[in-house]
This record gives C-alpha cells, structure tokens and sequence, in this order.
C-alpha cells in the first residue's frame, strides 16, 4: 500500500515537472563543442567566487539556461545565499533567514543545477540580447573527461524559470518527494528523528517499494561525575525543523536535535541540515561542545545507520571508486570487490543494543 501511494505522488510530480509552457529566449549561434558528459545522478555546485562578472547582481534577475538542438532552454536551477559565516540561509520555517546582502549574488553565494541538464557549448558572441551580464560553466568529470555546459546570466527582463521542481517538500507533514528519491520521516507523528520509508522508483533504477526499515540513533555520553553513561537512542530523540529552503534541485532541512529526558527535553549540538537532492540525500553533521563541557564529560560516541527492510535483499549496490567494505554478514561482495549484495541476514548493526 505504501509503495502505491508514493507512486501516486511521484507520477503528480512529474506532471508537475512537464508544467505550462515556459517562454524560451531566440534560438542562436552554433555549437562549439557538442556535450558529451553521461553522468546522471550527480549535482553540480558553483560558488559566486567563480562566476565573478556576475556578482552583486540581484539573484531574482539571474537565469541559468543549456544550448540543445540548437537552441538555448531555460533548466532548473537555483541559487543559495550563505551568511558570512558560511552557513547556508534557509530563508522559510518558523526562524527564516537572510543574507547580509539581503538577496544579492556574493562570493560564497552558490549556484546548484543538475549536471544531466546541461547541454552544448554555445559559440560566443550568439547570445540573447536580453542577457546583460553571462558567465559559461562549464562542467567536467573527472573520470572520463567528458564535459557539459551551461550559461547563467543577468537578464534584463528575466521570464518564467525553467517550471521543473525536482523535489517536493510538505513542510506540515516533514514529507519530500524527489523524482528518484522519496522519503518521509517521523514515525507515528511529528517531531521524529528518524525516517521509515525510502523509495526508488523503476525510473531511478531501483524497486518502487519501501527498501527501509528505520534510522538508528544511538547517542553515548560518558559523564566524569558522577561516573555514568547516559544512553539515548531514535525513540529518545525529537527533531524541529527550524528553517528550510525549497528549490526545484534540492531542499535544505536545518533541523535541531533534541533528546528526551523525564519531563522535558534538551537541545543537542547545534542545528544541522538535511539535503536531499532529486537523487541524493546529503547530511553534514556539526555538533556544538557547550564552553566548559570537558568538565562534566569524558567522551561522546554518536552512531548512525539505516535497518533495511526484507524487501532490499538482494539488491546490489557498486562504487566505481572504492573497494567493497570488509566481508559482513549482511551483504557480499562479487568477485570484482567493486560490488556489493545485500542478502539479509542479520547485520552486526541490527544486533547491536
Ligand atoms: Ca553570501
Ligand atoms: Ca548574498
Ligand atoms: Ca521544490
């Protein structure tokens, strides 16, 4: 039942995605040099640093497009501000945030885009008079050398964005729906750590039906005085999603962890964020020592990690980069040691307390 219901939300999405016709800026120029990068999954990140003759620029004037067929097509795209600190700026949720330059393209500023959506290089000088200021990225694969490009620009009168959204995010249930990639977290209610469904659909590559079980928490904290570990694990945890950002290539959850103790609750670390991409989850983990915590704690021992439900046995998971991890229980490498079969006998971790 659940696999159908999220197959219903993803096909709404990707209707959502075909959206109303987008005005597309004149076709022009010729191709310079024809894309050849194959890589799909993979999310592309450009700092302002980068793309300096476009900085300052109001960001609601800056458009990124790809040269394909021939023509130059709006892709989506969007631009994310990071404080002075280099935090990123989740600008909705119950504390929203601002840049300092409250909405203009800086240095630590970055541009996100799919590298799938990139296209062809475009001669110069045929471009759109509409564009008043152009930086090309150009986008390579380290592995291949095969590359793609696409253009941003300030654009005088700027139109309608690209209409595709990626990822969608209910706020109100803590609900994401990726086109690859659809989780939702809170078991029985809000205000949960962990999450219990994760779907990839045939599109992706992958079942179409629940692969998880839960996220485990397990959080160890060993006082010097009195002499004790306090343990905490998911049940024991609650999580506010403080501040989001929504864009149609990735959605930013700054999340605060807190733990449940009789009769109250008490924030743990500091707020972190869960990115979650069309295909991709990222989630960079910072936790804050409180001044003058070493002397009441000896150590901290935080661990992770995903159960998988029955239905992932027998998936098979590869790296084209790293070697199989060390012989487990739980799954098997194949004779190149680049892959891996989850065959579902209990893990070390399952059986951990
Ligand atoms: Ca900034
Ligand atoms: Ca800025
Ligand atoms: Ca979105």
């Amino acid at each position: 039942m659940a696999a159908s219901v999220a197959a219903a939300v993803f096909f709404s999405l990707f209707l959502l995605g075909a959206g109303p016709p987008v005005p597309q800026p004149p076709a022009s120029g010729h191709t310079l040099e024809s894309r050849s990068l194959a890589r799909d999954p993979d999310y592309a990140i450009v700092r302002g640093v980068l793309l300096r003759d476009l900085l300052g620029r109001d960001i609601q004037t800056l458009r990124l497009h790809a040269f394909r067929g021939g023509s130059l097509v709006p892709i989506p795209f969007q631009i994310d501000e990071r404080d002075p600190r280099g935090r990123l700026v989740c600008p909705l949720g119950r504390s929203p945030e601002q840049d300092v330059d409250k909405g203009l393209f800086d240095e630590n500023d970055e541009l996100v885009f799919m590298a799938s959506d990139s296209g062809d290089r475009i001669a110069p000088g045929a471009r759109p008079v509409e564009w008043i200021a152009l930086e090309e990225v150009e986008i390579r694969d380290p592995l291949t050398g095969q590359k793609g490009w696409c253009y941003l620009a300030a654009v005088s009168e700027p139109g309608a964005p690209s209409g595709i959204d990626y990822i969608l995010y209910d706020p109100a249930e803590d609900r994401y729906v990726a086109l690859y990639n659809t989780s939702v977290y809170m078991r029985g209610g809000i205000n949960r750590a962990d999450y219990h469904v994760n779907i990839y659909p045939p599109e992706a590559g992958g079942t179409g039906v629940d692969i998880t079980d839960r996220l485990k928490i397990r959080i160890e904290i060993r006082l010097k005085a009195p002499p004790v570990k306090l343990r905490f694990h998911e049940d024991e945890t609650e999580v506010e999603t403080v501040a989001y950002i929504d864009g149609p290539i990735r959605v930013v959850r700054r999340n605060q962890l807190y733990l449940r103790v009789p009769f109250f609750t008490i924030p743990f670390g500091g707020a972190h964020d869960v990115i979650i991409y069309r295909d991709t989850n990222d989630t960079p983990i910072e936790v804050s020592v409180p001044r003058g915590a070493s002397w009441l704690v000896q150590s901290l021992r935080i661990r992770l990690g995903t159960d998988l439900s029955p239905e992932a046995v027998g998936m098979r998971g590869s790296s084209s980069t790293a070697a199989c991890p060390s012989r487990k229980n739980a799954w098997r490498c194949d004779s190149t040691g680049r892959t891996v079969r989850i065959t579902g006998r209990s893990s070390p971790a399952r059986r951990a307390p």
